[in-house]
């Protein structure tokens, strides 16, 4: 599928074209759901100059374009790699490369059965309130909400805070596990109001592939939900990465200047 060659080529102009640093949006490149500060934007365009980049992130594409492109430019061009659905869907230097398919994996038949489960499930939920998209369909993964996706700014902060107090994702997701046990499905709380459905081995690690070909001697992850549970728990501990548990976009900056900027 994919045009642009291997090989460090398109990359030989960087300070360390063997080195790729890839970061996770939510929390660690962003705050939640809000659009990249101008300062980080600009570090990464320095960063870019030195080593390869990448983001990495749950989300599908128009969400982390949302929060990267902020100058409504195209958010594959200002990445070497863009990885969305955790690189389910991946691009290089502007082009996809890859896509997978949930529903190709689960079947058409067995995910009518757990659309029905889950809906009922928060039929039946008394939580504060409830919106809308309760369910999005992505290309890699479904994405499961108690509130529902259409919540306002305030709504999900709200939620957050309501659901780290009474567990309400973390009993949905033990529920699902038991009762889906036979589709091998990984469950992912990944940010404020919903969590990540997809087949196991589909998590974040699943964007190493693509990158693969390309030989890397050090490859940076830099993530908030580092923790078991999280969307970043694999990829971080995995043993090809050089992990970074960070815990804002300031932490993130921080770590990228000591790392890359500090000897100038
Ligand atoms: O990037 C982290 C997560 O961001 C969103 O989560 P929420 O809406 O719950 O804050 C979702 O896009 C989710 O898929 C993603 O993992």
């Amino acid at each position: 599928m994919s045009e642009v060659p291997a090989g460090t080529a398109a990359f030989a102009g960087r300070t360390h074209p063997k080195t790729i640093c890839m970061f996770d949006v939510d929390g660690t490149l962003t705050v939640p759901r809000q659009q990249a500060s101008k300062e980080m934007l600009q570090l990464l365009r320095d960063l870019r100059k030195e080593c390869v980049i990448a983001f990495v992130g749950g989300s599908d594409l128009v969400k982390i374009a949302e929060q990267l492109a902020v100058d409504g430019q195209n958010v594959v061009d200002d990445f070497d790699y863009g990885f969305s659905e955790n690189g389910l869907v991946a691009y290089k230097l502007g082009k996809e490369i890859a896509r997978q398919s949930f529903i190709d994996f689960v079947g058409e038949e067995e995910y009518k059965k757990f659309v029905k489960f889950v809906l009922h499930y928060i039929a039946d939920l008394d939580i504060p309130i409830k919106r809308g998209t309760f369910i999005e369909f992505r290309n890699g993964m479904v994405n499961v909400s108690p509130i529902g996706r259409n919540a306002s700014n305030q709504e999900r902060n709200e939620y957050e805070v309501y659901d780290k107090k009474n567990g309400i994702r973390a009993k949905m997701v033990e529920v699902l596990q038991k009762e889906f046990a036979h589709l091998g499905l990984t469950y992912s709380i990944g940010g404020q109001i919903s969590f990540d459905v997809f087949p196991t081995g589909w998590d974040k690690t699943y964007s190493l592939r693509h990158i693969e070909p390309e030989g890397f001697t050090e490859i940076h992850f830099f993530g908030d939900k580092t923790y078991k549970g999280g969307n970043d728990y694999e990829i971080y501990n995995d043993p090809r990465t050089i992990g970074h548990s960070v815990n804002s976009p300031d932490d993130t900056m921080k770590i990228l200047k000591e790392l890359f900027f500090s000897k100038k």
